[in-house]
């Protein structure tokens, strides 16, 4: 029976990582009391770990924005009106794309770990500055991944998700779920996968991580060396005739080529490379390939380190090889209703280079490692304007004091923040947005297969100050800079006049030939639709009109997925049943039940094939083996952006929220830090060729020797002090990156490190 407190419980979802739990929560006062994992969320069903608990701390804190900033040439801010804020940024915005055309303005950002649904918004202003130029912090983890998969699978939308909770075989390389979640119920899947002696678990982590802990095989792997790892794997696979000769037939094209590189690998020393046991590499190989159901699972340990891009293809092929693929407890493919990513080939020239890079977008989206040379370059087609929208690059992207400098050089910044992060103080203008439980929010985190949900979270709390939500913002200063009027009186008219929910038609219709005689505003059916439809929604949930738009779409494309799923309704009326459904459905909506049959469907290539052979990575492949080693000066490897229990991204400012690890210490093994003469607790300063830090060492002898590793997600300043912990991104270096897709390298920084002497 539920409790009282249980009955009045609001349902919302965490905001702090990818995985966007559904919580339970009980308001008093204007403030969180209790936070409790929702049973009746479709995904994650009442599972919470511990850092969710602590969400007062990211809703109330003394640097929430709560007015419209404007820098002085003194550096201070002062309180600006919204109509003298945006009048201004309208202004400036024009006159740059007037005399400087699309390339000078950049936007980066768009939304971070659970506030997706700004971007429908957000991303009307490119348009509206005819540039491409978007950045995000997902191209600098998960780039090499969509590129791959572009290749692969023919679209780069075309994303993968694993299938953990049933496969009997789990290979997790370079990802540690038990503190970084990124599976379904990360820690309870853990042990359930620990507890069944029929299943069996790896890891491969150079460091034996509280999931490596858990595992029958931990590959203690030397940092860097996955590629190796994983080639020796296929080789050994291939040679023993382990690979799915069926799946690969009917449903793949380039094995042959690509076999005759495997064939070639040399297995042995390729294993010396990783200095791991040759019997275990075998072990695991052979393992992998010969369980009835295997899937992989990766993360960022193979994505910012040496090789990102080849990791990706290699991960890949050791499900496709092994026929792991559109199955029950492989690798699948998977639906999205919110577009986070696109798609954007390279060999394509419609998609425009940077100016000073001459780098493509993967996805959509360019690297912020080039970014500061992008505002920097001498040329006439420089960046000029950006604005920054739920993201605090000054603290997260590779090398901070880069960033620092060259967003000081901008002519207009504009940060859009709930808090008044190290970014924003760079910036010309501070945007005050709503909270993500001050507004109607979602997530495009929904990377689920077979079934797959979405969750609309409504507002608990009213705005603070005078914060807006995202669509809000950008609505107005669309109007401002005169792309859209403020008002749509046929639009209105109909959609107030239409029976709630009668499939929309008559409103969709409306818009689309509103939009047929005005072209001009086709870019701008979010904040259209967020003016007209919106106002007619019940709750003001005006935000969250354009969802009809794409519920409309989903339920054309996934008809009979969306049926499976419960929703009922003709062609014409289905996604506008799926709208209902999110909008009423407060704990969350299953959206799609797909079978695995569809998986051939959701392929984008015309012949519906996975295309093994990329000539780019059979390239890269053939010329390993020559690596520069280590320099001399920086002997350790830093791991600069662990996951641990008490960090999450940028997303909590307040240092009071960590229960532990108040100053983000520097692990380092204890033989290594003897050696050194570093007592545990001692200062350390760690110094790479682009930066220093004063760190605190704790001993750890968890990590291999040689190695280090600081965490993510510190060094905010918070009420005038600070920084509170490391800002490890002092040490990073914009140049140290993958050299096709320019994802940092930020598990692999050579440092030294030394005693501080008092
Ligand atoms: N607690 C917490 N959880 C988070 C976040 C957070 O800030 N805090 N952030 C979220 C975000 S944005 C992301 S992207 C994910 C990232 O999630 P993960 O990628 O799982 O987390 P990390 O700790 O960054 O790195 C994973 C592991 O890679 C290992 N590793 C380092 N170098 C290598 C290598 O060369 N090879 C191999 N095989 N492994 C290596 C590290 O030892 C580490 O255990 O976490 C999300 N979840
Ligand atoms: N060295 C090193 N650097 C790293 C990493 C690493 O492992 N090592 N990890 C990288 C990875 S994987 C990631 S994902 C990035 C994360 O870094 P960022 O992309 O910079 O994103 P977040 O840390 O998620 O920051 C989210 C911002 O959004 C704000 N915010 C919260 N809610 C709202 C809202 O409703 N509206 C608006 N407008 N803003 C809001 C928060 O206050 C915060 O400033 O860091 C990357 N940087
Ligand atoms: S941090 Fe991630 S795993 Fe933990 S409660 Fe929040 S969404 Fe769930
Ligand atoms: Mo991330």
């Amino acid at each position: 029976m539920k409790s009282e407190s249980d009955k009045n419980a609001e349902k919302t979802a965490c905001i702090l990582c990818s995985r966007n739990c559904g919580l339970a929560v009980t308001i008093e006062n204007g403030k969180f009391t209790r936070i409790r994992g929702d049973e009746e969320h479709p995904v994650s069903r009442g599972y919470i770990c511990q850092k969710a608990a602590r969400l007062e701390h990211y809703q109330d804190h003394e640097d929430r924005l709560r007015h419209p900033l404007k820098r002085q040439p003194d550096g201070s801010f002062v309180r600006v009106s919204w109509d003298q804020a945006l009048d201004d940024i309208a202004h400036r915005l024009t006159a740059i794309r007037q005399q400087h055309g699309g390339q000078a303005f950049a936007f980066y950002g768009g939304g971070g770990q659970g506030n997706h649904l700004g971007g429908m918004y957000s991303q009307q202003l490119h348009k509206a500055m005819k540039s491409r130029f978007v950045y995000s912090s997902l191209a600098q983890e998960k780039t090499g991944d969509f590129w791959v998969n572009g290749r692969l699978f023919g679209h780069q939308t075309c994303h993968t998700t694993e299938d953990v909770e049933h496969a009997d075989y789990v290979l997790f390389i370079g990802t540690n779920p038990y503190q970084a979640h990124g599976i379904p119920n990360a820690r309870d899947t853990l042990r359930e996968l620990q507890k069944n002696p029929d299943r069996t678990m790896v890891v491969v982590d150079p460091r034996r991580s509280e999931t490596a802990r858990q595992a029958d095989i931990h590959l203690q792997i030397k940092p860097g060396t996955d590629a190796f790892l994983m080639l020796a794997m296929l080789a050994i696979i291939v040679r023993g005739g382990l690979h799915d000769r069926e799946f690969l037939g009917q449903h793949c094209t380039g094995f042959d080529e690509l076999e005759c590189e495997l064939l070639a690998v040399p297995v042995a020393e390729y294993v010396q490379r990783t200095e791991l046991a040759a019997a275990d590499v075998e072990r695991v190989a052979r393992g992998f390939a010969t369980a009835k159901t295997a899937c992989v699972r990766i993360d960022l340990g193979i994505q910012q380190t040496l090789h990102t891009t080849l990791n990706g293809y290699l991960e890949k092929l050791l499900y496709l090889v092994t026929g792991n693929f559109g199955k029950r407890g492989g690798n699948n493919l998977h639906t999205f209703l919110l577009p986070l990513i696109g798609h954007s080939d390279e060999r394509n020239p419609k998609y425009p280079r940077t100016a000073r890079h001459r780098m493509f977008p993967i996805s959509g989206l360019y690297p912020p490692n080039i970014l500061p040379d992008e505002i920097e370059h001498e040329g006439e087609d420089r960046v000029r304007a950006m604005f920054v929208d739920s993201a605090n690059p000054a603290l997260t992207a590779a090398d901070t004091g880069a960033y620092e400098r060259s967003f000081g050089k901008l002519e207009l910044l504009v940060v859009v923040d709930v808090a008044m992060t190290e970014t924003a103080r760079l910036a010309h203008y501070v945007l005050p947005a709503a909270s993500q439980f001050e507004k109607w929010e979602a997530t495009g985190f929904n990377l689920e297969f077979p079934e797959n949900a979405f969750h609309l979270r409504h507002p608990l709390f009213v705005p603070l100050g005078e914060s807006l939500p995202e669509a809000e913002i950008y609505t107005r200063l669309l109007e401002k800079m005169d792309e859209i009027p403020s008002r749509f009186p046929l639009l209105e008219r109909i959609a107030r006049l239409e029976p709630s929910f009668s499939g929309h038609a008559a409103f969709l219709a409306a818009l689309a030939a509103t939009l047929r005689r005005k072209p001009r505003w086709q870019p701008y059916a979010a904040s259209i639709m967020y003016r007209t439809l919106g106002q007619s929604l019940p709750d003001d949930a005006s935000a969250a009109a354009p969802l009809l738009g794409l519920t409309t779409a989903y339920a054309k494309r996934h008809a009979a997925a969306v049926r499976r799923a419960g929703h009922q309704g003709n062609n014409l009326t289905l996604g506008a049943s799926l709208f209902r459904a999110i909008l009423e459905r407060r704990a969350g909506t299953l959206m799609s039940v797909h079978t695995f049959d569809d998986t051939w469907s959701l392929i984008r290539h015309p012949d519906r094939r996975i295309h093994l052979a990329i000539p780019e990575m059979l390239a890269e492949m053939r010329a390993l083996g020559s690596e520069t080693p280590p320099e001399a000066d920086y002997p350790f490897i830093l791991m600069a952006g662990e996951r641990r229990a008490y960090n999450a991204n940028q997303i909590y400012r307040d240092p009071a929220w960590r229960k532990v690890d108040r100053d983000g210490a520097l692990r380092l093994h204890p033989a290594d830090a003897q050696h050194l003469g570093l007592a545990d607790g001692a200062l350390a300063k760690c110094r790479s060729a682009t930066g220093e830090l004063q760190v605190m060492v704790e001993w750890n002898d968890n990590l291999r020797r040689g190695t280090a590793t600081l965490p993510h997600g510190y060094g905010q300043r918070y009420g005038g002090n600070g920084p509170f912990g490391p800002q490890i991104n002092r040490l990073t270096a914009s140049a140290h990156c993958d050299p096709l897709t320019r994802t940092p390298f930020h598990k692999y920084v050579p440092v030294h490190i030394e005693p501080v002497l008092s």
